[in-house]
């Protein structure tokens, strides 16, 4: 087809018409709105190094009591989206929080959807819906939408973890909103990873008709996912990806509504191709080190290190290490772009 008509060829009296009635013509927009072949992305490939945001975040530890900041979180902003958005993705907001030793982050509940996953620091804790979580190195933990959640800190030193929300999806439906309660009763038994979901491929007993839990499992301990890798990558051929997908053991589907979380290992030395797909993502380096390329541009990481990959991107991991593997936790609107019915993977 030629080139659309721009906005500069219509009349100015009909442009201005228009315009005073609140009508805007879309055969001007229609290709921003539309591009052929390939979505415009503004999202930049960037990478948020640990070892930079590390003291900023500790230095927020004595500026700002946890008392007058609700979550004492630093995020991480994509600058393709603008710093003020508070976007890593269009879809995905990341942030690193802080808690030291005795502080409570109160209870709420909120429309977005949340996970966390450790950073450093022990001795965490997270009570969702009055189950307490504990939160050690690589632990993820589910803060699904409309769920109590509170945080609390038992140990020494500090605890730093990251936050994931869909927040820039929920603020776009103009949906955002958040309630605060009372600290929760706090059950006196394990986490469900530890008693009712101890074992994948085992569930509580319940008759089929009778409905299954919406978040049965809210805590992933690293230590497991750790061992199913170790254990995966002995069996999966060279050239192909050690990955691991976190899934409600009820259905064995997506855990959350919008954002979908996977398990990535680097074998010693390894480089790999991770499949294209059209969904936007963010990489958290949970152990190792190594190079990314993301659509070209190639970013050497090290641990706690996160970035941000564009939908459509191209990316290559490679373990720069020859004697250690390397880990990778991806966060991803995958589940999101399925219930759209436009998930694609491509190659
Ligand atoms: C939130 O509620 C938490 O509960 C963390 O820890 C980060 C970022 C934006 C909006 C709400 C939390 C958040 C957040």
């Amino acid at each position: 087809m030629s080139a659309v008509a721009t906005i500069d060829e219509l009349p100015a009296a009909y442009r201005q018409g228009v315009t005073a009635k609140n009508l805007v013509p879309l055969w001007p927009l229609m290709r921003a709105a539309l591009p052929h072949n390939k979505p415009n992305r503004r999202t930049q490939p960037v990478i948020w190094r640990y070892r930079d945001a590390r003291p900023d975040l500790l230095k927020a530890g004595e500026l700002t009591p946890i008392e007058k900041a609700e979550r004492r979180v630093l995020a991480l902003a994509n600058p393709g989206l603008g710093l003020e958005n508070i976007q890593a993705t269009p879809s995905i907001f990341i942030g690193l929080q802080l808690i030291l030793p005795g502080e409570t982050a109160p209870n709420h509940r909120h429309t977005p959807s949340a996970v966390r996953m450790v950073i450093e620091g022990s001795g965490g804790f997270t009570v969702v819906q009055g189950e307490k979580c504990p939160m050690e190195k690589g632990d993820l933990i589910l803060t699904p939408a409309g769920l109590w959640h509170e945080h609390g800190h038992e140990g020494t030193g500090p605890v730093v973890w990251l936050d994931a929300l869909d927040l820039p999806l929920v603020r776009l439906l103009e949906a955002t909103y958040a309630i605060e309660g009372e600290p929760q009763a706090v059950r006196n038994e394990p986490d469900s990873s530890q008693s009712r979901y101890r074992r994948a491929g085992l569930v509580p007993y319940r008759a089929f008709e009778t409905p299954r839990p919406r978040y049965p499992l809210l805590r992933f301990p690293w230590a497991e996912v750790r061992e199913a890798l170790t254990a995966l990558s002995v069996i999966t051929p060279h050239g192909a990806l050690v990955r691991l997908a976190y899934v409600n053991p009820e259905t064995g589907r997506d855990c959350m509504p919008v954002l979908g979380f996977s398990a990535i290992m680097l074998r010693p030395g390894e480089t790999v191709t991770v499949p294209r797909h059209s969904a936007s993502a963010v990489l958290h380096v949970i152990e190792g080190d190594g190079e990314a390329e993301i659509d070209g541009v190639t970013l050497s990481f090290s641990e706690s290190d996160t970035l941000a990959v564009p939908t459509h991107a191209q990316v290559l991991l490679a373990n720069r290490q020859t004697k250690s593997p390397a880990f990778l936790f991806q966060i991803d609107d995958a589940p999101l772009q399925r219930k759209c019915g436009f998930y694609e993977v491509f190659d």
